[in-house]
């Protein structure tokens, strides 16, 4: 098999990050930029701070209105929740209205989704911080740790939240409640246990995905519906954490939304000692977590990470990307980094480039012998860009520079090719789901800082 580019394209550095801004300047709406020029008209919570990671190579004091606008809509309770809706109502579904937050005490005044995502946000801002010190002038810098003085409280409030409403038996790992939360909306894992929802009573929905994307390059409408059934449980609870927890027939210890956790709070350390603020408390949480996340999701058999399933009380054995996301994070140890490139990623029958498929290019989001693997379908299969950078910077972790260059090789030439969508087929390229997608464009412009030294 061939880990090297799929070919070796040229990529035209100057070029790429004209159309890169471009992309993000189109879908700058003035408070934030929308994730999706048309599929996505509001701000999501981890697209939000991978925009302000791509703004910030080029307009710092943009980047840093975006994070502000999306702490926005956080809850008083310190959840940050998954789209905040500054703009009111729009041909997306599900609209604000639909998730009833004023039912919990702790909803903010702006409207909100009543769930989260994956906490990139510390992780994007100490990014940015550094860049900007290692970058600009003293001044730069300094202004710059103005503006970290200014959101670590939210972001410390935020990551407080997430072990204290969804981990209440101090287990170490934080559940999610709902594919969405992941981020991976239909990948894999989620088939098992989303068997075990079943949707009693789905109130009244008109799916609006496939207006500006193919019906085939999304979830399925059984999952669709229980992801409905799902938000209308947890507003007639009020979206009360304690109840969420006892009672949601979705609850799982996730491996991807974990490792970024982890990653999340080794950050915020970085931006507490920046700030000199007191770091037991998120240390303590990551000791935990560390502990728990290895004891509990990795399968040694298998060499691979897998999501435990709470209310199923067992591991969901699929293989897909969220294995790799621990790398990101750290949080392996030598043995089974190597056990996870070695034997699976460098694996041209799960996700190397080669035979069976065959694909071209790094890392399909679904092994390719899963039984679920679908190349065009979303998160069964398609590269996402988000991944690659993830693994990207995994690899760098544990020394596999080479690999890791191949791989951003590899995201660098879809976009060039494709454009800045939303995924893309690992055999041959073709651009798929949302088009004029921003963290695609926001992380060609972070890939490409490299080449401009
Ligand atoms: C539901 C915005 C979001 C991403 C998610 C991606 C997709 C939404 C959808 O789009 O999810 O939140 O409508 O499918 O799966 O990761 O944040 O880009």
């Amino acid at each position: 098999m061939s880990s090297r580019a799929a070919s070796d394209e040229t990529i035209k550095v100057t070029e790429l990050v004209e159309r890169a801004r471009a992309v993000l300047r189109t879908n700058d709406v003035g408070l934030f930029v929308k994730p999706g020029t048309y599929q996505y008209p509001h701000q999501w919570n981890w697209d939000a701070a991978l925009v302000a990671l791509g703004l910030s190579t080029f307009d710092r004091a943009r980047a840093e209105k975006e994070v502000r606008s999306l702490l926005k809509g956080q809850w008083k309770d310190g959840m940050l929740p998954h789209v905040v809706y500054h703009n009111g109502k729009s041909d997306y579904f599900p609209t604000p209205d639909f998730w009833q937050i004023e039912r919990s005490p702790h909803a903010p005044p702006v409207s909100t989704s009543g769930i989260v995502q994956p906490p990139l946000l510390a992780t994007c801002v100490r990014l940015m911080h550094e860049a900007a010190c290692r970058q600009g002038t003293a001044a730069d810098c300094e202004a710059s740790l103005a503006f970290v003085r200014e959101v670590y409280p939210a972001l410390l409030r935020w990551h407080r939240w997430l072990h204290a409403a969804r981990d209440p038996e101090n287990t170490g790992l934080v559940c999610i409640i709902h594919p969405w939360e992941s981020g991976n909306d239909n990948a894999a894992r989620w088939v098992e246990p989303m068997i075990r929802v079943i949707p009693t009573r789905v109130p009244p929905y008109e799916r609006r995905d496939f207006v500006h994307v193919k019906e085939d390059e999304r979830p399925i409408r059984a999952e669709y519906e229980r992801f409905i059934y799902l938000i209308d449980c947890f507003r007639q609870w009020g979206y009360d954490p304690e109840t969420i927890y006892a009672r949601s027939p979705f609850l799982v210890q996730d491996t991807f939304f974990n490792a970024l956790v982890y990653r999340a709070h080794q950050d915020l350390v970085a931006l507490a000692r920046a700030l000199g603020e007191p770091t037991g408390m998120i240390e303590d949480w990551m000791s935990a977590l560390r502990y728990a996340f290895n004891h509990r999701l990795w399968d040694d058999e298998h060499g691979l990470y897998f999501a435990y399933d709470v209310r199923g009380r067992r591991l969901l054995k699929e293989n897909g990307c969220a294995t790799f996301i621990p790398l990101f994070a750290g949080l392996s140890n030598e043995r089974q980094a190597r056990r996870l490139v070695e034997e699976h990623l460098l694996n041209p029958e799960e996700y190397a480039p080669g035979e069976p498929g065959p694909t071209r290019y790094f890392v399909p989001t679904q092994a390719k012998n899963n039984f679920f693997y679908e190349p065009r379908r979303y998160w069964r299969g398609p590269v996402w860009i988000i991944v690659n950078w993830m693994v990207m910077e995994g690899l760098r972790r544990y020394g596999y520079d080479e690999l890791a260059e191949t791989i951003r090789q590899h995201s660098l030439e879809l976009m060039q090719r494709s454009g800045f969508v939303e995924y893309y087929d690992p055999r041959d390229g073709t651009g798929c789901g949302a088009t004029g997608f921003s963290w695609s464009a926001a992380l060609a412009l972070v890939m490409l800082q490299e080449e401009q030294g």
